[in-house]
C-alpha cells in the first residue's frame, strides 16, 4: 500500500513509521488513521521489523483527531452534531492501540514535539518513549469538553499513578519532558537535534536482541498489567459517546476552531 500521510523507513531491522501531516501537527484525519493502522499491522507481521519506531514530522509528534476532519464531516452530513465517536473510537483509534500493544516486539515513540489528545495516547501505548527535551504530553480532551481515549484512561494512572493522571485529565495541563522523565513517563529525555540518533542508537540495540523473548517478555507484562485493556477502550468508546453529544464540546470545538477560550456551561 502506498501511504499519503506516513513515511516507512527500514535500517538495521528497525522500521521507522514517521506521522507525516507536519501542516496539521500530524492531527488524524481518516487517512492517517487508516494509514498508521495499516503501516503498525504491516510491522507486526513482517520477520525482518525487529524494533519499530513511531515519530512525527515537523515540530509535533501528533495533535490527536483532527477536529477541522470532523467538522468538515460534520458540516457534510448536514447537521451540526458529531458523528458517531464510538464508532470512531472502536473502528479506527482501538484498533491502532491494540496492534502496538499486541505486537511481540519492542515498540518505541519517539516523541519530538507536543503529544495531544490521542496523539498522547499513542505514545501512551509504545513500550518505550523518548523524548525530545521541548516535548510536551497534553491530555487535550478536557479543553474540549471529552473523555481521555484510545487507552489514556487505561494506560495514563499505570505509568504515572492515579493522582497524576486525574490531575492532567481534569486540567489539560501540558507536562513537560523533564516532569515526565521524573514520573517514569519518559525513558529518557535528550536535545531535540540528538532525538532521532539516540531513538535509532536504543531501536538497533534492541533489534539485535532475541526478539522472541522481548516479545514473549512484552505479551508477560501486558498479562500481568493490562489484561483490561481491552474493555478499558471500550468503556471509553460509550463514554466518549456521551461527551461527544455535550454542549460543552460543541462550544470546546468552535472556541478551538475560533482560537479563543471556551465558555463551558458544564452541560
Ligand atoms: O473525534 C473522535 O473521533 C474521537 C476521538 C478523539 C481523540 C482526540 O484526540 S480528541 C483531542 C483532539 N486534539 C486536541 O484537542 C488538540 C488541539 N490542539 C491544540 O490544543 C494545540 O494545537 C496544541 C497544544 C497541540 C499545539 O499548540 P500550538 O500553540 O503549538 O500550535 P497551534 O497554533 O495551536 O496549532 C498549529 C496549527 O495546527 C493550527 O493551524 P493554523 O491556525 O496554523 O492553520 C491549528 O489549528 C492546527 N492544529 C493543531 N491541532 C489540531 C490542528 N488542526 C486540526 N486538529 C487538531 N487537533
Amino acid at each position: 500500500m502506498a501511504y499519503e500521510t506516513v513515511l516507512i523507513e527500514d535500517a538495521q531491522g528497525v522500521r521507522t513509521i514517521t506521522l507525516n501531516r507536519p501542516q496539521a501537527l500530524n492531527a488524524f484525519n481518516e487517512t492517517l488513521k487508516d494509514e498508521l493502522i495499516d503501516a503498525l499491522k504491516a510491522a507486526a507481521r513482517d520477520k525482518s521489523v525487529r524494533c519499530l519506531v513511531v515519530t512525527g514530522a515537523g515540530r509535533a509528534f501528533c495533535a490527536g483527531q483532527d477536529l477541522k476532519d470532523r467538522s468538515d464531516r460534520a458540516d457534510q452530513a448536514g447537521s451540526a452534531g458529531p458523528g458517531s465517536f464510538s464508532a470512531s473510537l472502536r473502528d479506527k483509534y482501538n484498533p491502532m492501540i491494540m496492534t502496538i500493544r499486541t505486537m511481540e516486539k519492542p515498540v518505541i515513540a519517539a516523541v519530538n514535539g507536543v503529544a495531544a489528545g490521542a496523539g498522547c495516547s499513542l505514545a501512551l501505548a509504545c513500550d518505550l518513549r523518548v523524548v525530545a527535551d521541548k516535548a510536551t504530553f497534553i491530555q487535550a480532551f478536557v479543553k474540549i469538553g471529552l473523555v481521555p481515549d484510545s487507552g489514556a484512561t487505561f494506560l495514563l494512572p499505570r505509568l504515572v499513578g492515579m493522582g497524576k493522571a486525574l490531575e492532567l485529565a481534569f486540567t489539560g495541563d501540558p507536562l513537560d519532558a523533564g516532569t515526565a522523565l521524573t514520573l517514569g513517563l519518559a525513558n529518557s529525555v535528550v536535545p531535540g537535534e540528538a532525538l532521532l540518533t539516540a531513538t535509532m542508537d536504543l531501536a538497533t540495540r534492541l533489534a539485535q536482541a532475541p526478539t522472541r523473548a522481548i516479545g514473549l517478555t512484552k505479551r508477560a507484562m501486558n498479562r500481568a498489567l493490562l489484561v483490561d485493556l481491552e474493555s478499558a477502550l471500550d468503556y471509553e468508546a460509550d463514554m466518549q459517546e456521551i461527551a461527544g453529544r455535550s454542549p460543552d464540546f460543541a462550544e470546546g470545538v468552535s472556541a478551538f476552531m475560533e482560537k479563543r477560550q471556551p465558555r463551558f456551561t458544564g452541560q
